[in-house]
């Protein structure tokens, strides 16, 4: 067994996206290109004689080869110690519990979050660093520098590690420690929820249905829903995590949760019903035949947070991204405390978390979390909502409905045009950017436009700037469309609409999203000229 210097050449397209580097499994299959952005990544970072690294992922397919790979990888660049997850197994909130609790340099993350998954679907690879949160631009944009130039990397030769078998072995000098992937999570959880109160919920008749999507919070669910708060097991439904997911799309949201969303519209509807995503980060919420949106579930836990004991002192502040609904906003208002707007992406929350700023954060793509981690976190979000139940003992709706009553509602909704050609997608936004001397003071029906612009951030902690966010167009009402490309895709391009037309009338917040914002919808489709340069008369998903 020695350690072996590989010679290799460099890959033009591993940039990191908005969630680190996001490619379908063959391309990562290709020779050496995994190999090359995990020794980017620890030519990047500076690893310490004592150094441990967090590993694991959310089980998709070539998650095993994978941590086989980095495995060595790491024993050949000079880790002391890796902890990975049982099986290889860890959801992004759970890594980021373990390399808080326990201290370590960071971690490597593998998910391409609620992308498919199986041998022709997604996979990815993100490196977190010692706060527990995604690494912030200047760490990435270093990984992507690194790999521009790369010409070896390192590796250990030797027989693959058993993943399966709790407990510590020995990689060279490096030991690696097999751990049980739920444990320091569940037991986070703990401390953070009243669990006498929700156990007490569930136990009363009060019904529940989780859907895992057959993704990564499986065990987790089985081991904090099922046995430490006693939901039956009939309440949880695709538990058992598949590489493949099923076939299925593991994404939280009212297109691809499709089983869950009939059951919980269905007779006899459970009173709440919930839904995770491949590696356990996104949340959906919904009631009997009622949907929280991601937005307002954010403003409700901000306004009910003081019902939580881990919440109860109250919160320091509270922030969101851009394209999320200002419904927190509002709230933050009330409670007189600050509250950020940063750009897409998690990683623009640690910094805030960490200089102690705010405490949650929440965006419209389906995340909500606080910091008790640096990552988004799907069952933290659906215990908070649980504790908020079991406490207030009314339905999701009527919860939601009296939020609006005394912060008025902000209808919200985002329109998706998946896998669009590139240029296409491209040549949309630049058009937006050529408009902006036209569009500055245009009336469309009653909407006057107040600004519009693209999107830049100045972080208040660091001072970095991140430019080209997203364009803006805020009209005078306060009601706002807003354009942005995906950065998680890995086909083509996926252009965002976010729209968004805030209500203080309780006697219109009856209206459904789509009828609220019709106005603004089409406006969006006539400046942008969205239709004839996409050829697109629908948008692939609508939340
Ligand atoms: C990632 C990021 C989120 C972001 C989302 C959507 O989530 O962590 O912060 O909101 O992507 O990004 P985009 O609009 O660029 O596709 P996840 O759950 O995919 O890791």
């Amino acid at each position: 067994m020695s350690i072996r210097t590989i010679d290799t050449r460099s890959y033009s397209d591993q940039k990191p996206g908005t969630s680190g580097l996001r490619k379908k499994v063959p391309v990562f299959r290709q020779p050496h290109y995994l190999e090359n952005f995990v020794q980017s990544i620890f030519d990047s970072i500076t690893i310490t004689p004592e150094a441990t690294l967090v590993l694991g992922g959310d089980g998709r397919y070539y998650n095993r080869e994978a941590i086989q790979v980095i495995l060595k990888m790491a024993a050949a660049n000079g880790f002391a110690r890796v902890l990975v997850g049982q099986g290889g197994i860890l959801s992004t909130p759970a890594a980021s519990c373990v390399i808080r609790k326990y201290q370590t340099l960071g971690g490597i993350v593998l998910s391409a979050s609620h992308n498919p998954g199986g041998a022709d679907g997604d996979f990815g690879i993100k490196y977190n660093i010692d706060n527990g949160g995604p690494a912030p631009e200047k760490v990435t944009e270093a990984i992507y520098a690194r790999s521009q130039s790369i010409a070896q990397y390192r590796i250990f030769e030797a027989p693959d590690i058993a993943l399966d078998q709790l407990g510590a072995t020995s990689l060279g000098s490096m030991c690696v420690e097999v751990i049980d992937p739920v444990a320091d999570y569940a037991d986070l959880m703990e401390s953070l929820f009243d669990f006498a109160a929700i156990r007490a919920l569930l136990t009363s008749g009060f019904r529940i249905r989780f859907d895992a999507m057959h993704a990564v919070n499986g065990p987790y669910a089985r081991e904090i829903l099922q046995r430490r708060l006693g939901a039956p097991a009939e309440s949880l439904m695709n538990v058992v995590p598949l590489p493949d997911f099923g076939g299925g799309h593991p994404d939280p949201n009212l297109t691809y949760a499709h089983d869950l969303v009939e059951i919980m519209y269905g007779d006899d509807a459970p009173d709440f019903g919930a839904a995770s995503d491949g590696d356990g980060d996104r949340n959906m919420i919904l009631g009997r035949r009622f949907f929280v949106t991601p937005s307002d579930s954010l403003a409700v836990l901000a306004a009910n947070a003081t019902l939580v004991p881990g919440y109860k002192q109250g919160l320091a502040g509270v922030a969101r991204s851009m394209p999320t609904s200002a419904a927190v906003d509002r709230v933050a208002q009330q409670l007189d405390i600050p509250c950020f707007e940063t750009p897409t992406g998690w990683k623009f929350f640690g910094n805030l978390m960490d200089a102690g700023k705010v405490t949650l954060c929440g965006e419209e793509s389906f995340g909500t979390s606080s910091s008790h981690v640096r990552e988004k976190d799907g069952l933290w979000a659906v215990l908070f909502w649980l504790n908020v139940l079991a406490v207030q003992r009314q339905p999701v709706e009527n919860i939601v409905r009296t939020h609006w009553a005394r912060f008025g509602r902000n209808f919200y909704s985002r329109y998706d045009y998946e896998e669009l050609p590139t240029e296409i997608a491209q040549g949309i936004m630049s058009h937006l950017h050529d408009s902006f001397g036209q569009l500055a003071g245009a009336s469309f029906g009653e909407h006057r436009v107040l600004f519009c612009d693209d999107f830049c951030y100045t972080d208040p902690v660091d001072g970095s700037i991140s430019q080209g966010q997203g364009v803006r167009i805020g009209f005078t009402d306060g009601s706002r469309i807003v354009f942005r490309l995906s950065g998680t895709g890995t086909q083509g391009a996926t252009l965002r609409v976010y729209l968004e037309a805030y209500e203080p009338d309780a006697s219109r917040h009856h209206l459904g999203a789509q009828e609220a914002l019709a106005d603004l919808i089409a406006i969006a489709l006539q400046v942008s000229e969205l239709q004839a340069r996409s050829g697109r008369e629908q948008p692939t998903v609508i939340t």
